[in-house]
């Protein structure tokens, strides 16, 4: 451990009240909820809070096209009729809809990773936490599950200016496909994405077998289970994976999406993980002590979302919180109970002792060919 880590954390108030739609699983008022609960354990008096700046459509097009970016900015839900080509061309509709503000939702979470990217640069914290990205879908050109803008490859580009290798690991239920695609050509930056895969799980891809190409090749990780894993497989398959990784590619900075739809109970999910079995994870990365970028990602059971990132708040911040949840004006969101954390769940476990194995075998065999 560090004497004390320096933590950055973001946040706008104004990012919970978009609204995708009634029947929309995403709902970012779950960030709100997050931020409450937050102060409710008196975190933010250990960390420094900052509202992001609303990225400018010049440094989103760092990544993604300027046609692109301009349409995002242009289109508003009542004139998205006349738009009718440009919505399927740029892949707008169900999954990611036109809704009130969404090219400001899109500034604000994608303003947040970049300022907290720029924040680590500068060496002016050592972790930085922003709930409202990890937006993983997202490609150059066009939306995709619910993500519009892809914050984490922007953040990573920020990274890449002061740093040789950039480490991304994403613990969504998801395969982070945007963000291996942007890198797939590149050693700069390696992916590792642990994810559902299989039975047409979106987004369908993220095999064992994808492994970047040319330059880039064998820095794509994918690791794609199946239905049910619980803490103690995951974990212990995270930190083998993560441990050789580490010390492998040598990554001057590590961004970790931290996606809490791999929670039990998600309601497009299908992990078993408790919140102290998510949290491991983000412990366990925090350990190599290097320059820190963590995000959020998916999570559809919105109150386990609050209390997935609350808790690993505390654990960026090295604050055990107490189980009982301090009165606050949302605590009507986790009555009964009350409590910070959920157990794990109880869905049949698909992963196989010998599935796993092979998997872990396939991915550490791929990483020794990049050892010299
Ligand atoms: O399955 C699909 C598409 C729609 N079909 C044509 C295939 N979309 C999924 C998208 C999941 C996005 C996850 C995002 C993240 O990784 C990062 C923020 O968590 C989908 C699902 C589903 N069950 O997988 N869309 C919807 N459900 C949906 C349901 C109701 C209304 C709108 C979308
Ligand atoms: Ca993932
Ligand atoms: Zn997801």
């Amino acid at each position: 451990m560090r004497s004390k880590d320096k933590i950055a954390y973001f946040y706008d108030g104004d990012v919970g009240s978009v609204y995708f739609g009634p029947n929309h699983p995403m709902k970012p008022h779950r960030l709100c909820m997050t931020h409450h609960l937050v102060l409710s354990y008196e975190l933010h008096n250990k960390m420094e809070i900052y509202r992001p700046h609303k990225a400018y459509p010049v440094e989103l097009a760092q990544f993604h096209s300027a046609d692109y970016v301009e349409f995002l900015h242009r289109i508003t839900p009542d004139t998205q009729h006349m738009f009718s080509h440009e919505l399927t061309k740029y892949n707008l509709g169900e999954d990611c809809p036109v809704f009130e503000n969404l090219f400001e939702f899109c500034q604000i979470y994608a303003g947040g990773t970049i300022d907290a990217a720029r924040r680590l640069n500068n060496q002016l914290c050592d972790i930085a936490i922003n709930w409202a990205g990890g937006l993983h879908h997202a490609k150059k050109c066009e939306a995709s599950g619910f993500c519009y803008i892809n914050d984490l490859v922007l953040g990573i580009l920020e990274l890449l200016k002061h740093n040789a290798r950039v480490l991304y690991v994403d613990i969504d239920v998801h395969h982070g496909d945007g963000v291996e695609e942007a890198f797939y050509f590149t050693d700069r930056v390696m992916t590792v994405s642990f994810h559902k895969y299989g039975d047409m799980f979106f987004p369908g891809t993220g095999d064992v077998k994808e492994i970047g190409e040319r330059e880039g090749k064998f820095y794509a990780i994918n690791v794609p289970l199946k239905d049910g894993i619980d803490d103690t497989s995951f974990t212990r398959l995270f930190k083998t994976i993560i441990s050789k990784v580490v010390e492998t590619y040598l990554p001057g900075a590590i961004v970790l999406q931290c996606g809490a739809d791999s929670l039990a109970g998600d309601r497009l999910g299908c992990f078993n993980l408790s919140i102290d079995g998510h949290a491991e994870c983000v412990r366990f990365v925090k350990k190599f002590n290097l320059p820190l970028l963590v995000t959020g990602g998916g999570g559809y059971t919105k109150e386990n979302v609050a209390r997935c990132w609350t808790v690993e708040t505390g654990v960026l911040l090295d604050t055990e919180l107490p189980n009982e949840i301090p009165d606050n004006e949302y605590i009507k969101y986790f009555a009964p109970e009350c409590a910070l954390r959920i157990p794990s769940g109880h869905i049949e476990n698909l992963n196989s002792k010998s599935y796993l194995s092979t998997i872990k075998m396939q991915v550490l065999e791929n990483l020794r060919s990049i050892q010299h």
